[in-house]
């Protein structure tokens, strides 16, 4: 299996959001090894839902060697492991400890009943493409074939 780079939303906006944030990229960087970067935090409003509770947002990179289901299920592990307990039903959207959406692994296209990359909904989020253009400006979407900057341009 090739190595590829990839790139993780994490999003947080229940508990201590800080510590749940350091907690997942620790607990990545046991599975992935370090991260190649990791974007500054920012605070954001939820998106999508209404909820009094703020978000903190950031995006990471790795090299991994892991099929994306792998990391699929690495992902979802490590939520269950900071208390996740809810995800969204029927596309709505509930207040959560961690969640880490997997938005581009390396210039794969998947569509699996399970899993979606690139992430469906990245280039229509500022939550996603300020964090991700600040590490990776020129990286280039591989279905809209424009680069992170361009993309959040277009927001
Ligand atoms: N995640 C969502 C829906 N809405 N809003 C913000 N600000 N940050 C998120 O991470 C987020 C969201 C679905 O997972
Ligand atoms: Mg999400
Ligand atoms: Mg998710």
């Amino acid at each position: 299996m090739e190595k590829e780079t990839i790139y993780l939303s994490l999003g947080t906006n229940l508990g201590n959001r800080e510590q749940n944030l350091i907690c997942a990229i620790e607990l990545l960087s046991r599975i992935l090894g370090n991260p190649l970067a990791i974007a500054p935090t920012i605070e954001t409003k939820p998106w999508g839902f209404q909820s009094e509770n703020l978000f903190l947002n950031t995006v990471a990179a790795f090299d991994t060697i892991l099929s994306p289901h792998e990391l699929l299920a690495a992902t979802q592990e490590i939520e269950r492991t900071l208390g996740r307990t809810t995800k969204s039903i029927d596309g709505e959207y509930k207040d959560r400890p961690i969640d880490i959406d997997i938005l581009l692994y390396g210039n794969n296209i998947i569509n699996s009943p399970k899993l979606t990359i690139p992430h469906p909904l990245m280039h229509k989020r500022l939550f996603v493409l300020q964090p991700l253009a600040s590490i990776a400006p020129q990286l280039q979407h591989p279905i809209l074939n424009k680069s992170m900057t361009e993309l959040l341009k277009e927001i």
